[in-house]
């Protein structure tokens, strides 16, 4: 199958020595693993081609409305595993290989696409590129992102080759586009103990990201008597302890693995310290009530402390319904191949975000999921076993001959 030859092609491409990736948006790796797909999609006769925010689109068959689009993202978290965003993509490069072998001519365009910035791993807001090209975003706040070194999306674009003058929404893109199916990696266990190497998305969790700006008064650590000082370490700490206790009892999820600590000297007692959150929830107001709760606990913590906060959103995804009619239809077609004995295709939420979630206020959209046995992701111990990766080739090929056996949506 074409999909390992896919996949030892990408595999050391942004791999450190410990296994994990480092693939950060126009930036090294990320522009090496980019060219890698526009090649590969090119040696299979598809017209690849760059859209104005920087996603990389392979199309078979003329662009145009009615198509099928799929495909995935090849950006990394820091350290990630190997299969978060790039099995998406090598599978639907393999899927094409499939359909082809099968003698198999679509009826309507496919497109295959790498969205950019879906980690938000080096310019600090997630599914950036399918955000700009739907118009959730702000081109102009995109631009003035910066990265930990103070470099602007804008710049940085521009150095990859890019105009960053020319991102925005992209209704002529989005427009041609009748469906959109994901297929990704399942990261969390949901499959682990089934006789299932695909599962179908029903829906994603609501989720966002909240940027905390602990302001206190720089200080000696040695000199400075415990009363006299303004430490923003101490209501970050707090306000630590309060997400992981709002989420326990709202059955969310509520995480704080960033920080920045200004000036970030062992023997002095910091500025600044900035953090974020990352919560989520299976619904609005349990997801609410953790934000505020979160919020209410930094503000007076801080006060306590004679420290200031502020508070801000730099991201927010309200909850994913997937469309039913599609759902419906890929859990169809995957369980075609499904033994009885296995039951039912599972239908299954995530707390994970994706562009597809992004896409789906503007496009009928559907995701799959292969089997993790590990249950663990953003991390090097990301596994899917290469058998689970086949069957999602086949899966995903089976799922665009059905979609592309039909004419698309009048225009
Ligand atoms: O954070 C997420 O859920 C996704 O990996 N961007
Ligand atoms: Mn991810
Ligand atoms: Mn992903």
């Amino acid at each position: 199958m074409s999909f390992d030859r896919l996949w030892a092609e990408l595999a050391p491409i942004g791999r450190s020595d410990d296994g994990g990736y480092h693939r950060y948006t126009w930036a090294g790796a990320d522009g090496d693993a980019r060219a890698w797909f526009a090649e590969s999609a090119a040696a299979r006769g598809l017209d690849v081609r760059t859209d104005r925010n920087g996603n990389l689109w392979a199309w078979w068959g003329v662009p145009g409305p009615g198509a099928v689009a799929t495909g995935s993202h090849l950006d990394s978290v820091p350290d990630g595993g190997a299969f978060d965003g790039p099995l998406g993509v090598v599978t639907a490069l393999a899927a094409v290989d499939e359909l082809r072998s099968r003698g198999f001519t679509p009826s309507r365009p496919l497109a295959v696409g790498v969205f950019v910035e879906e980690e938000g791993g080096r310019f600090g807001v997630p599914c950036l590129g399918s955000r700009l090209a739907t118009g959730e975003i702000d081109p102009a706040r995109a631009r003035a992102l910066t990265d930990a070194a103070g470099i602007t999306w804008a710049d940085a674009m521009a150095a990859a080759g890019p105009d960053p003058d020319g991102i925005g929404p992209d209704p002529d893109l989005i427009g041609m586009f009748d469906l959109f199916v994901e297929l990704h990696v399942e990261q969390g266990r949901a499959l682990a103990d089934t006789a299932h190497p695909v599962g179908v998305a029903s829906s994603i969790w609501p989720h966002g990201r909240w940027r905390m700006d602990f302001t206190g008064r720089a200080d000696h650590a040695g000199t400075t008597r415990l009363v006299d000082r303004s430490d923003p370490m101490l209501p970050l700490a707090h306000t630590i302890l309060a997400a992981r206790a709002l989420a326990q009892s709202h059955d969310a999820r509520a995480t704080v693995a960033k920080a920045h600590i200004t000036p970030n000297g062992t023997n002095a007692i910091p500025s600044l310290v900035s953090a974020w959150l990352d919560a989520r929830a299976a619904d609005q107001s349990a997801l609410a009530a953790v934000v505020e709760g979160v919020r209410e606990a930094a503000e007076r913590a801080a006060h306590d402390h004679g420290v200031t906060v502020a508070v801000a959103a730099e991201s927010t995804t309200p909850l994913v319904e997937f469309s039913h009619d599609l759902r419906d239809r890929l859990a169809a077609t995957v369980s075609d191949r499904v033994p009885e004995s296995a039951g039912p295709v599972p239908l299954l939420p995530t707390g994970a975000g994706h562009d597809a979630g992004v896409l789906s206020a503007h496009v009928p959209t559907a995701m799959m999921y292969v089997r993790n046995p590990t249950g663990v992701s953003h991390s090097p111990m990301e596994w899917a076993d290469p058998k689970d990766c086949h069957a999602g080739v086949t899966a995903l090929a089976d799922v665009l001959a059905d979609l592309l056996a039909e004419p698309g949506r009048a225009v």
